[in-house]
């Protein structure tokens, strides 16, 4: 019966009963569209506290109908962007999505709602759920 009880803690502790969040939202920010335009960036910092690379494949919001992770570069001179596939955080790093950078593409608003929720996936689910509201533009 004790050997029974100890093959139970073993396995709570293996499924990592980390005292932290493997992943953890920070400085998020998005952005108001353009007046009468359709799109929204997205930006933040995400960290990774777990022992394993997390590799984030999909992001979705509901009030928004497509959300994608991109690249910016410069390319002739000009600025410009491309989805990027997966977003990798090595253990115990850090990634900021930025201007100029990575950053969250937030394409056609489903409603008119300040309020963003945003779910970041891997390949097999759900890993993180922030909530944040639109930063007003300033101008
Ligand atoms: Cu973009």
């Amino acid at each position: 019966m004790r050997a029974l009880l100890l093959g139970c803690c073993l396995l709570i502790v293996a499924c990592g009963s980390e005292p932290q969040p493997p992943l953890v939202a920070t400085d998020v920010e998005i952005t108001a569209t353009m007046p009468g335009g359709k799109m929204s960036a997205g930006y933040l910092s995400l960290r990774n506290n777990s022992d394993e690379a997390i590799s984030i494949t999909r992001v979705t919001s509901p009030e928004f109908e497509a959300v994608e992770i991109h690249t910016s570069f410069i390319e002739d001179g000009i600025s410009k962007m491309r989805r990027s596939g997966e977003l990798i955080i090595a253990p115990g790093n850090a990634v900021t999505l930025q201007r100029g950078g990575m950053h969250l593409m937030l394409m056609r608003p489903t409603g008119t709602s300040n309020d963003i929720s945003l779910s970041f996936y891997d390949e097999k689910m759900l890993l993180l759920t922030v909530h944040t509201s639109i930063t007003p533009r300033n101008n």
